[in-house]
């Protein structure tokens, strides 16, 4: 492939991490693109010439088993091929919602994007305004070592909706919050350093924020569409149904999402840590070193409950959140007990079936 060639990537995203996997890629006919759309048993790539629809090759279908592309991967094609997925930078991941996985206990996990820059974690200032819910959000990002926006839509909505920025603030240290309105586009320019020349953000949040407004108001015109909120639930109908990459005029790309139901965590990381950091601290002066904070005599978190200087609700989320993680981790840890067990099995039998061969 030719050096000019990856000038009409850049605007896509590509970088020095991608470009480094193709030395182990011996054909050079391949061409990289990015996945802007996934359909049950198709992908939509760029690769930076137009758009096209692809499919998986039969060997990569074989080899990748559940490991499918996602929206954002970088791909190596051959006309209308999909023939491997590049190393990603980064994955939004979630926990798969769904009986199904819940059922089995084992869980899933869902790869919602891949190769981000930022996630806009999109609240309405309706009745989806919740702190403990932007908290678990928070929490997810942090999980698989992404930075967090959050936005607060339908700012319209209020005569004075800045005290909602100083609410958020008091729970997302550090974690820029902005306030738009589409209504009146007020606050969207704020937006614009997110979206500079091939940069990713990925939308995440529950159905009806108004997160494919926002891009079509960010864009300037209607590329997405757009549904009503039920006025008896106050919840959105899920208007999007698929993912999309969407490259926007400010120079980056939106990824837009359907509405997420359910935060469930897959990816465990420092994200409890990251989100509730003063507890962190508090905690390095409760008298136990384990302490769970909970009903330990000498607990400084509790204290500060107390004292007022932190509320109980933030608290009893931060302990929920660090249980769920906890039970995914010792799940996960046993599960791979298991593996380890069944490949020292499979040893043990070989080694017996080669002494049965061969008696010594
Ligand atoms: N008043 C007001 N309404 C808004 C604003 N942004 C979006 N809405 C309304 O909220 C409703 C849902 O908007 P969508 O953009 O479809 O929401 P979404 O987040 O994409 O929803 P899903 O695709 O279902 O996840 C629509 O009726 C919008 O007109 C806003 O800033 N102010
Ligand atoms: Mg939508
Ligand atoms: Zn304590």
């Amino acid at each position: 492939m030719k050096d000019h060639h990856f000038k009409h990537l850049s605007h896509l995203g590509w970088a020095s991490c991608f470009q480094s996997q193709l030395k182990n890629i011996d054909d050079n006919s391949l061409i990289p693109a990015r996945v802007t759309g996934v359909r049950r048993n198709s992908f939509f790539i760029n690769d930076g010439k137009g758009e096209r629809t692809t499919t998986l090759s039969g060997k990569l279908q074989h080899e990748c088993g559940s490991t499918y592309p996602v929206v954002g991967d970088w791909v190596m094609t051959r006309q209308t091929v999909i023939t491997r997925i590049l190393s990603r930078k980064n994955t939004l991941t979630r926990g798969a919602s769904g009986m199904r996985s819940r059922k089995s206990g084992e869980g899933r996990e869902q790869i919602i994007a891949a190769n981000l820059d930022s996630v806009f974690i999109v609240t309405g200032l309706d009745r989806d305004f919740n702190l403990r819910r932007i908290e678990r959000y928070l929490t997810l990002v942090y999980n698989c070592g992404l930075n967090p926006v959050i936005i607060l839509t339908k700012a319209d909505l209020h005569q004075a909706p800045e005290h909602f920025v100083n609410q958020v603030e008091t729970i997302a240290f550090g974690v820029p919050v902005h306030l738009v309105s589409a209504l009146d586009n007020s606050g969207l320019s704020d937006l614009t350093p997110y979206l500079g020349h091939g940069r990713t953000c990925v939308m995440a949040g529950s159905s009806g924020t108004g997160k494919s407004t926002l891009i079509n108001r960010l864009y300037g015109k209607t590329v997405q569409a757009t549904g009503e909120v039920s006025a008896h639930v106050g919840k959105g109908t899920h208007t999007t149904t698929s993912r999309d990459l969407i490259l926007m005029p400010q120079g980056g790309m939106i990824i837009d999402n359907p509405g997420i139901r359910e935060i469930s965590f897959w990816d465990i990381d420092q994200g409890v840590e990251s989100t509730f950091p003063e507890i962190e601290t508090l905690g390095d002066e409760c008298r136990f070193s384990d302490c769970t904070h909970t009903h330990e005599p000498g607990c400084r978190v509790l204290t500060a409950v107390q004292d007022g200087e932190l509320t109980e609700a933030r608290l009893e989320n931060y302990r929920k959140m660090k249980r769920e993680l906890e039970y995914i981790s010792s799940r996960r840890n046993k599960s791979a007990d298991r593996v380890e067990k069944e490949r020292w099995k499979e040893v043990t039998m070989k080694i017996k079936s080669i002494s049965a061969k061969k008696p010594f």
